[in-house]
């Protein structure tokens, strides 16, 4: 079993449906990852041990899925340098805006690299960390390429039906 480097966490379990996007490609490529509910209001002390314990605990990158009032991919950002992905869920009320601005516009000096809203961004969110660890992990280097050649040959192999 590979070993765990990337923290997927979530603000609540009705973010799961979203955030296990982000799992399938990292299931996908092979790499080791861990999964849990914290939230920013709900588990606000817990999601601070989380990100403080997080480097020591052998991670190397952190997704974090939150919607609405989406503070917990900045407040992990403020609790760690590890790099932190926010993945805005796509809430009920505004469709995703609302989380989507609680986690892009973060102060300088603590970065949170925001990816789209909803399933897409999930999906990106699990590349992107994957892409970070490959800038030192041949493996997963090569796995990227591998999936980026059949993501071109599925777009040149589809065909389109007009009706
Ligand atoms: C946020 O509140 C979570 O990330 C979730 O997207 C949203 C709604 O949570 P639930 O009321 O469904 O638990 O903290």
């Amino acid at each position: 079993m590979s070993k765990v480097e990337i923290g997927v966490i979530m603000g609540s379990q009705s973010d799961w449906v979203t955030m296990q996007k982000t799992c399938v490609v990292l299931d996908q490529l092979d790499i080791g990852y861990e999964k849990k509910v914290v939230s920013a209001h709900r588990t606000p002390d817990l999601m601070f041990r989380y990100a403080e314990s997080a480097r020591e605990r052998g991670l190397k990158v952190i997704i974090a899925g939150a919607g609405g009032a989406a503070h917990l991919p900045g407040m992990v950002a403020a609790k760690t340098t590890l790099p932190v992905i926010g993945v805005p869920i796509q809430s009920k009320a505004l469709q995703g805006i609302d989380s989507l601005l609680s986690i892009v516009q973060m102060p300088g000096g603590v970065p949170v690299a925001t990816v789209a809203i909803g399933d897409a961004g999930a999906k990106n969110a699990g590349l992107l960390a994957a892409q970070i660890l490959a800038t030192v992990d041949e493996r997963i280097a090569r796995a990227l390429d591998h999936m980026r050649v059949q993501l071109e040959g599925d777009v040149i192999a589809s065909e389109v039906h007009l009706t």
